[in-house]
């Protein structure tokens, strides 16, 4: 075959950026060592997206952009192990290890030396390479037969799709949820009404088996492995030298590892990480000890469940009993009401603890939680303390449920219970307790970010009348400033010139910063990206808005019934009174689109039924060749693609004069 220079050259191109950003997201993800700019990998990155977008041709199944499955599966395909996928003993205690050390001593001949792992708390998966390409990724199921996760767990940056050398190899290891993600993920489905995850093993699993990889890729998992159980013609001989070999082959493994040639070794190791298990980024929920030589494994052998040549031993589950004397309701952001349990204070893995959020109404009914009660409290994600459940032997008979309130605590307004929410809200939206923590987050750091307005002043403010909405904070002066507890003038001079400073800011801040439901900082600067100016986001239909990529319906229509609001569009002007920028500053998206295409910039509807394609597929081609495809016609649209049997969309284009194309003049302009 002869191919044109062009194509060769993109080939060349193609092969050497892959190659580039394998090694960058390698540093980023497995080694944690960045070498270039995170803006210089998304350049790198996109001019891949484009020359793969010009030769599809091009596109190889491991290359980064391959990562994102843009389909939703029908469920998961089951998929039966080649090896089954074994769990291990338990042991709680000393005594426990050394009954274990002793049926090893018994069972293995020679000297035994012990590898000692922590024990990640998330999913055990199996990852298949086959001539160095990741071609499957398996939960474990019931141990035999486990679910095909492979399109979720390529979403997960650590897991590289080519390994350093083309081999073919079974490697096992755990998929987790980093606890600061975890925190965030809750934080926000709580502000969002929804149901929060019990912890972040709970919240992994709710992730990788998400049916849409795009939720698995918006949410930041990870992983460890820490088995090989196929490795092809590598030569290993022990499970160091194997998670060496997996480390050098670009797989990510928990360097926290020990090896000791007694047990008593064994516990001092446990002993450390005991303490230490608090301040690790992810949970643990033990310690793996495992015989370190291959053939001395093979000597010690299996039961039918888990190998005789290794065991968990599990931390005990840090748990206390308190008091709760009180249940205060909070109004956020959003009118989103949340109960929290007010105790008395105990000690509980290293802190003080003397509250503990309940979350939503659904779960303190759930637990049946009651004020007197005494209750066990743990800390979810290690951090964050959580009713786990009553004494019911030491309730008192007098007990009664606990009142769930009917009014705003804050504007006593009538709440209400949305259907498909677990959450209370106050929908009053003169409501101050959320007047004041929309301001909170105005000024926030991925918002406005006010250098200096601290919730503590921002209070004061709102407390004083000073500020009721955010426009209110660019009138400000000095003197109002001086007046607020605890501010020097200096400081107060360094506020004004922050609240003025942010005015410069682009337009994704302000945007995120309005606190639209279910517009965070990434969809602000999706939109902001797309749409540069707020007035043209303003003007926009929910049919443009939700054709973005990483922009769904939900949110698409949120953000028209924010513009929709009178409110809104009041606020919006008095901060364009004061100066403050409503337009994108940030760097410009890379065009992946072809320019040159008729439909680059078109709007454009499909309507009918179509013969020779596809009617999502046909969508996907027009998008990607950069036009808008929405779904009703008005004087904005500039082409109906109409199929047999067009109805009303295409009386209402002739009558708006919109030119139609059928199925004819499409396949002429971009082929079958
Ligand atoms: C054999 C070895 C199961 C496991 C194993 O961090 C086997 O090694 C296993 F049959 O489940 N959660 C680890 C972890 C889990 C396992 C393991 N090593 N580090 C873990």
């Amino acid at each position: 075959m002869v191919l044109d220079n062009d194509f060769k050259q993109a080939q060349e191109r193609v092969d050497e950026l892959i190659t580039l950003l394998d090694r960058y997201s390698h540093e980023y993800y497995v080694l944690d060592r960045p070498s270039i700019e995170d803006s210089e990998y998304d350049k790198l990155y996109h001019e891949l997206l484009h020359l793969e977008e010009t030769y599809p041709a091009l596109i190889q199944q491991d290359s980064p952009t391959q990562r994102v499955g843009g389909t939703l599966l029908p469920g998961f395909e089951k998929v039966e192990h080649d090896l089954p996928m074994l769990s291990l003993d338990n042991a709680f205690d000393f005594e426990g290890l050394q009954a274990f050390d002793k049926r090893v001593q018994q069972l293995v001949s020679g000297e035994i030396e012990y590898e000692c792992e922590l024990k990640i708390d998330g999913l055990a998966v199996s990852l298949k390479y086959e001539e160095g390409k990741l071609t499957q990724a398996v939960t474990r199921g019931d141990g035999r037969v486990g679910e095909n996760v492979t399109g979720n767990v390529k979403t997960i940056k650590a897991v590289p799709l080519k390994l350093r050398r083309p081999v073919s190899i079974e490697a096992r290891g755990e998929i987790y949820m980093p606890k600061a993600s975890f925190i965030k993920l809750n934080t926000d489905r709580e502000e969002q009404g929804e149901a929060v995850f019990a912890n972040p093993r709970n919240a992994a699993a709710g992730t990788l088996r998400n049916l849409d990889p795009k939720v698995t890729a918006s949410r930041n998992l990870n992983l460890f492995l820490y088995s090989m159980v196929q490795y092809g013609e590598l030569e290993i001989e022990t499970q160091s030298e194997a998670l060496e070999t997996l480390e050098k082959l670009g797989l990510r493994t928990n360097p926290d590892r020990a090896i000791f040639q007694s047990i008593e070794g064994v516990w001092s190791y446990i002993e450390e990480y005991q303490e230490k298990r608090s301040q690790l980024p992810y949970e643990i929920d033990g310690i793996v000890i495992k015989v370190n030589r291959f053939d001395e494994q093979e000597q010690a052998g299996y039961t039918v469940k888990a190998p005789r040549w290794a065991i968990a031993y599990k931390f005990p589950a840090e748990e206390t009993k308190t008091r709760i004397n009180e249940i205060e309701w909070s109004v956020g952001r959003t009118g989103v009401v949340t109960p929290t349990a007010i105790m008395d204070a105990v000690q509980l893995a290293g802190t003080t603890v003397k509250r503990a959020s309940l979350h939503n109404v659904d779960l303190i009914k759930e637990r049946d939680i009651r004020l007197d009660d005494l209750v066990f409290v743990r800390k979810a994600g290690d951090i964050i303390p959580e009713v786990v459940r009553v004494d019911f032997d030491s309730r008192t008979e007098n007990s009664v449920p606990c009142e769930i309130p009917v009014n705003c605590p804050a504007c006593e307004s009538e709440l209400v219970h949305l259907e498909d929410e677990v959450a209370l809200r106050c929908v009053n939206p003169k409501c101050p307790a959320q007047a004041k923590e929309r301001l909170i987050h105005f000024v926030s750091r991925n918002a406005m970010n006010i250098d200096g307005l601290g919730e503590k002043i921002v209070i004061q403010l709102f407390e004083r009348h000073l500020v009721e909405d955010v426009s209110n904070l660019y009138d400000l002066d000095l003197e109002q400033l001086m007046t607020l507890d605890k501010i020097a003038e200096k400081s107060a001079d360094n506020l004004l010139k922050a609240i003025e400073g942010s005015k410069r800011n682009s337009m994704e801040r302000l945007l995120f910063g309005l606190g639209i439901k279910h517009v965070g900082a990434k969809a602000a600067r999706l939109l902001s990206e797309k749409y540069e100016t707020i007035e043209a986001l303003k003007q926009a239909t929910q049919e443009d808005i939700q054709v973005i990529e990483g922009i769904g319906e939900i949110i698409a229509e949120s953000v028209v019934a924010f513009f929709e609001l009178e409110a809104a569009i009041d606020l919006l002007d008095k901060l364009k009174a004061h100066g403050v920028n409503m337009t994108y500053t940030g760097p410009k998206k890379v065009e992946t689109a072809d320019t040159t295409s008729v439909f680059y910039d078109k709007t454009i509807v499909i309507t009918g039924k179509l013969e020779h394609y596809k009617r999502n597929e046909l969508k996907e081609t027009l998008t990607r060749l950069g036009a808008n495809v929405t779904g009703s016609i008005s004087k904005k649209t500039d082409i109906l693609i109409a199929g047999a049997d067009a109805g009303s969309k295409l009386t209402k284009a002739q009558e708006l004069e919109v030119p139609v194309w059928d199925e004819e003049a499409l396949i002429n302009e971009i082929g079958q």
